[in-house]
């Protein structure tokens, strides 16, 4: 990557100029056939915070993509070296990557011909720059682009999270279950799925009320995620009901940490403003491997049904 200080005037995003200050550069992709021009696009890219690597064809394009993840913007022109158009290029690309992820803009000469730039709307380009190209529109156009993307990322990341609590949430748990399902399966080695639910919830908030709830939740989430390590799959179910999955445990390690955890939960009380609550867990751990995560769960959730008919604040497996 060919990388410099910006020119901070030319800088129109505030969430880029934020990553442009910690080094953290926008990586570009210049397609094009001609060295000359990649090399004085490459030239205003730098102005604007981007840092670019070169492509003259469709194939070198594909295989750096690939290899260089962090790529996040492609420009491309009508005229690439080899026998497919730019235009065609960009269907290959969007075979692999949405246009969620990745920013694609198309090149097309001025006053050329108009049904160009929209064919490459049309395959897939987030948007086109007409040659010779005004800076500044250069700039607003990939700005805009990669606000979008940044935006989507934002949001994806936060659908994942539980607002209350800040744990993952079931759509997480889904996603992330899959993976480590996948490791468990080829290592042949066991997961261990808990289901943890506050004991006697209800009568918290009926006699605190449900802000103390609340509280008494997040407090809850707090003494969850310390007794993990960062690498666990920490989720909040939906209302007092947790689930925790944890991979590489032997079935005595695993109950020793919830055991611990419901001693621990029993022994401590919420304290705030001269309040003082005491509540206490219910687990139940489902200790090996199926193929999804429901089947799992329902198989804990049964053993936490088991725990709370048993007089509550245990475990059962
Ligand atoms: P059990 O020991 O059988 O689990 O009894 P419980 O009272 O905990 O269970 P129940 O399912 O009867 O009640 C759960 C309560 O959790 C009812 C609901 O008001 C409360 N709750 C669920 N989500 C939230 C939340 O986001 N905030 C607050 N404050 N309360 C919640
Ligand atoms: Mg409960
Ligand atoms: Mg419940
Ligand atoms: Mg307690």
């Amino acid at each position: 990557y060919l990388i410099k200080k910006p020119n901070t005037d030319l800088l129109y995003s505030t969430r880029l100029i934020e990553r442009v200050y910690k080094n953290d550069f926008i990586k570009a992709l210049i397609v094009d056939g001609s060295e000359s021009f990649r090399n004085k696009l490459a030239g205003s890219l730098q102005q604007f915070g981007l840092a670019s690597l070169q492509s003259s064809d469709a194939k070198t394009t594909l295989e750096l993509l690939k290899t260089h993840s962090d790529i996040q913007v492609v420009l491309i022109d009508l005229d690439i070296s080899g026998d497919i158009q730019g235009v065609e290029l960009v269907e290959d690309i969007r075979e692999h990557f949405p246009s969620t992820m990745l920013g694609v803009l198309g090149m097309t000469p001025h006053g050329y011909n108009s049904q160009l730039s929209i064919e490459f709307l049309k395959k897939g380009a987030n948007d086109f720059i007409t040659k010779p190209f005004v800076k500044e529109q250069l700039n607003l156009r990939i700005m805009q682009v990669l606000e979008m993307l940044d935006t989507i990322q934002e949001k994806n990341i936060e659908a994942t999270i539980d607002p209350l609590t800040q744990l993952k949430n079931r759509r997480a748990l889904e996603v992330e279950s899959k993976v480590l399902i996948q490791s468990a399966l080829i290592a042949n080695s066991p997961l261990s799925v808990a289901m943890i639910d506050i004991d006697h919830f209800k009568a918290v908030n009926d006699t605190f009320g449900h802000d103390v709830g609340d509280d008494v939740l997040k407090w809850i989430s707090e003494i969850l995620k310390s007794n993990f390590r960062k690498k666990d799959l920490i989720v909040r179910n939906g209302g007092e009901e947790f689930c925790v999955v944890l991979d590489d445990l032997s079935l005595e390690k695993a109950i020793d940490i919830f055991e611990k955890m419901i001693r621990q939960i029993e022994s401590k009380s919420y304290e705030n403003d001269g309040v003082i609550i005491n509540v206490t867990v219910s687990i139940g751990l489902f200790h090996g491997i199926k193929n999804d995560i429901k089947s799992m769960l329902s198989l804990a959730d049964k053993k936490l049904y088991l725990a709370k008919k048993n007089g509550r604040n245990q475990l059962v497996l």
